[in-house]
């Protein structure tokens, strides 16, 4: 169970369609694989997506914090030192999506070392989850038939509508169309990735507050203080904090500071062992969450309904599950399947998953 090596290796897979947000915008899934290997031969796998316009990483600087900080102090730790391997991560400020990467792979290898699946190592509480899908910025007929595909072809029908344009109008056109088109048998949130001020904010939720949304993601900065709280403190549906709380000392801030009411947890920035103390830190406080998605490829996404599955409050919402449909192609031997507006955790050890060395051949940019 020591760990000898752990590699970092850049792809590149381009999207059919771009992701668009209020914050940057997404054409390739330029991201990390990360694997972490044993002495008995184990490989534990996961995938680092960088997002500078969120957490200042790029993929370059991932390869480099891990191959020059990460994996020097790693080596030599059996996989049951996982806090170990915690604290020594924590030494080195930021970079949220290499740490939780390197230790996401060192869970997969240890669930291949004990021939248990992850998710049952952490909490086993169910085998699916819904899936929530996310709208990128287009125009309200777009959206629209974006989400006529998924809810056809997947039977998706939760949707996270990016908001956040100016003039506000732009947006709550969308969340109005999709409604009217859909009526109750959707659920709708929106997600304005630091977009909008909070005024803005406010008079979007209050030009939406006939549309039945389920929660408000991260509409204005959590650096407008007064503002955020201010906001907040207004709304009649839980406000999530999702890029303003990438630790569980932020989710204290957060929402003891009365800028936020309910947590998106995503396992690309928090890995197993940061989402299972945010988790349990939101059970404590008696938040609601959310399984987010960092545009995650199908590796990130068996991490997130390995974890999703975990637990009760995971698995209560649907989680955004499902953005990988929109790139060209994966990295896995077996895709991940959506249907019926679910998707199963993998059965097998560790996350369930394995790569396809031919099309890592393919994708990888460092050869
Ligand atoms: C989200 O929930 O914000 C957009 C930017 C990013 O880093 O993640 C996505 C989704
Ligand atoms: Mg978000």
């Amino acid at each position: 169970m020591k760990i000898t090596a752990v590699e970092a290796i850049p792809f590149a897979i381009p999207y059919t369609k771009p992701l668009k947000f209020a914050s940057g915008e997404v054409h390739a899934a330029e991201h990390v694989l990360v694997r972490v290997h044993t002495d008995d031969g184990i490989v534990g796998v996961a995938e680092a997506p960088p997002r500078p316009f969120t957490y200042g990483e790029t993929q370059t600087g991932i390869v480099a914090v891990i191959e020059q900080i990460f994996a020097p102090a790693l080596i030599g730790l059996t996989l049951t030192e996982r806090e170990v391997a915690h604290h020594r991560l924590a030494r080195t400020v930021g970079n949220p999506t290499a740490k939780a990467a390197v230790d996401m792979a060192m869970w997969d290898a240890f669930g291949h070392t004990v021939g248990l699946p992850v998710s049952d190592l952490l909490g086993g509480y169910t085998d699916r989850m819904r899936v929530s899908h996310m709208l990128g910025f287009d125009d309200p007929a777009k959206m629209v038939a974006e989400a006529e595909r998924m809810h056809d072809a997947y039977g998706i029908t939760t949707f996270k509508v990016k908001v956040g344009r100016r003039p506000v109008s732009l947006d709550t056109a969308v969340v109005r169309a999709l409604r009217e088109r859909f009526g109750d048998a959707v659920e709708l949130y929106v997600d304005g990735n630091r977009g909008w001020s909070p005024s803005e904010s406010l008079r979007a939720m209050r030009e939406m507050s006939d549309l039945g949304l389920l929660f408000a993601e991260e509409l204005c900065p959590a650096d407008d203080v007064f503002g955020r709280r201010w906001l907040v403190g207004q709304l009649d549906i839980p406000f999530i904090a999702d890029e303003s709380v990438p630790t569980p000392a932020d989710v204290t801030r957060e929402v003891l500071g009365g800028s936020a009411t309910a947590i998106s947890i995503k396992t690309a920035r928090t890995g197993f062992t940061g989402s299972a103390r945010v988790h349990h830190l939101a059970e404590g406080l008696g938040l609601e969450v959310v399984m987010g998605n960092q545009i995650d490829g199908q590796i990130g996404t068996a991490c997130a309904i390995a974890f999703g599955t975990a637990y009760e409050r995971t698995a209560r919402y649907a989680g955004e599950l499902s953005n990988f449909l929109d790139m060209s192609d994966d990295l896995l031997t077996m895709p991940l399947q959506i249907s019926d507006g679910q998707l199963h955790r993998r059965p097998g050890a560790g996350l369930g998953i394995a790569i396809d060395p031919d099309k890592l051949a393919r994708y990888r940019t460092d050869l």
